[in-house]
C-alpha cells in the first residue's frame, strides 16, 4: 500500500517548514511545488538529505508539475503572497483567489480524492473558494487557523502563569484574524478554566495578544509573516486525519446550519480523523460569545461576498 502522499502548494516559509514537519515526523511523503522554478527541487533535497539524520525513509521531491502530485491523500495549499508590515488580510484577497482558483483546478485534475487543507489568507475565504471550485464535499476541505489561534493562546497562558504548555487547552472559535472569538471560559489549565485562575485585566491583555498574533510576528520580522507555528498547526492537523485519530481541533469548516451559520467557512471545533472532517463539534455559548461569533461570521461573508462566487 506504500506511504500516504501529502502535497503542499507553495514551497515558501509555511510550505516548506510544513514539509520538513511532515518528513520530521515520517507522516507521509511529501511533494513539494512552487512556481518558482528549482526552488521546490532544491528545497526537497536538501531535506531528503536530513533524512539519514532525523532517521526516517519518507521521501521528499519538489516539482514545478502537478502530474507529480498525483493522487495525493491530502493537498496543504499554502501558495500566495504574505502580509507585509500595514498590510491587511483583506488586500491579500483579490490577488491569492487568483491563485488559489489555479491550484484548485490542478488538484481536482491529479487528486480528486483528496483532502484539501488550506492555509493561504484570507483563509476562511480561501477556504470557501476552494470548497467553491473543487466541487469537493465539504468533509475534504478544511481551513487552518484556530489551532494556530489556540497554540498562541496556550502559549501566552503558560507563560503568563508559569506552566507547562502541556497543561493548557485554548477555545478558540471564528473568522482568523481581528475577528476572532477566544473562549476564556472553554479554556483551560489542568482541566481548570482559566476564568478561576487569572484576573479578568489578564485575560483580557492574553486574548488581545493572541488577536493580534499574526500582527506582532509581522512587525517584529519586517519582511514576511510567521511560519513556524503555522507550519506546526498544519502538521497537526495532516497528522490528525493520517493517523485517523478523531481529534477535534478548532478549523475553517463549511457550515450548514450548525452555530446557526450556512454557507460560510469559519472557525468551529471540528473532529478529524481518516474521512477529513468528520463531524461539526457544537459547543453552548453565552450571549456574549455568541455575539462575537456572529460578528466574525458577518466579516467572512462580507469578504466572501466580494469575490462574487
Ligand atoms: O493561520 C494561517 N492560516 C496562516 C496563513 C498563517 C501563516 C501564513 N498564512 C498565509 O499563508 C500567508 O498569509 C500566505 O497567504 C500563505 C503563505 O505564507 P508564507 O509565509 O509561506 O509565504 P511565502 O514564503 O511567500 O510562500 C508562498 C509561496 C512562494 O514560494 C510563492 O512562489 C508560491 O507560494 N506561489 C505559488 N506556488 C504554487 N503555485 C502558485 N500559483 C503560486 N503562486 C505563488
Amino acid at each position: 500500500m506504500g506511504r500516504k502522499k501529502v502535497t503542499v502548494v507553495g514551497a515558501g516559509h509555511v510550505g516548506a517548514t510544513t514539509g520538513l514537519a511532515i518528513v520530521n515526523k515520517g507522516l507521509a511523503d511529501v511533494v513539494l511545488t512552487d512556481i518558482v522554478e528549482g526552488m521546490p527541487q532544491g528545497k526537497a533535497l536538501d531535506m531528503m538529505e536530513a533524512t539519514p539524520l532525523i532517521g526516517n525513509d519518507a521521501r521528499i521531491t519538489g516539482t514545478q508539475n502537478y502530474v507529480d502530485t498525483q493522487d495525493s491523500d491530502i493537498v496543504v495549499i499554502t501558495a500566495g503572497l504574505a502580509r507585509k508590515p500595514g498590510m491587511s488580510r483583506d488586500d491579500l484577497l483579490f490577488k491569492n483567489a487568483e491563485i488559489i482558483g489555479g491550484v484548485v483546478d490542478e488538484i481536482v485534475k491529479y487528486s480528486p480524492d483528496s483532502i484539501i487543507i488550506m492555509v493561504t489568507n484570507p483563509l476562511d475565504i480561501m477556504a470557501y473558494l476552494a470548497y467553491k471550485k473543487s466541487g469537493f464535499p465539504r468533509e475534504r476541505v478544511l481551513g487552518m487557523a484556530g489551532v494556530l489561534d489556540s497554540a498562541r493562546f496556550r502559549t501566552f497562558i503558560a507563560m503568563e502563569l508559569g506552566v507547562s504548555v502541556d497543561n493548557t487547552h485554548a477555545f478558540v472559535l471564528g473568522g482568523h484574524g481581528d475577528s476572532m472569538v477566544p473562549l476564556p471560559r472553554y479554556s483551560t489549565v489542568a482541566g481548570v478554566p482559566i476564568t478561576e485562575l487569572m484576573s479578568e485585566e489578564q485575560i483580557n491583555r492574553i486574548v488581545q495578544r493572541t488577536r493580534d498574533g499574526g500582527a506582532e510576528i509581522v512587525n517584529l520580522l519586517g519582511t514576511g509573516s510567521a511560519y513556524f507555528a503555522p507550519a506546526a498547526a498544519a502538521t497537526q492537523m495532516v497528522e490528525a486525519i493520517l493517523q485517523d485519530k478523531k481529534k477535534i481541533l478548532p478549523c475553517a469548516a463549511y457550515l450548514e446550519g450548525e452555530y446557526g451559520v450556512s454557507d460560510a467557512y469559519v472557525g468551529v471545533p471540528v473532529q478529524l480523523g481518516a474521512g477529513g472532517m468528520e463531524s461539526v463539534f457544537e459547543i453552548e455559548l453565552t450571549d456574549e460569545e455568541r455575539t462575537a461569533f456572529e460578528d466574525s461570521v458577518a466579516e467572512v461573508k462580507e469578504s466572501i461576498a466580494k469575490l462574487d462566487l
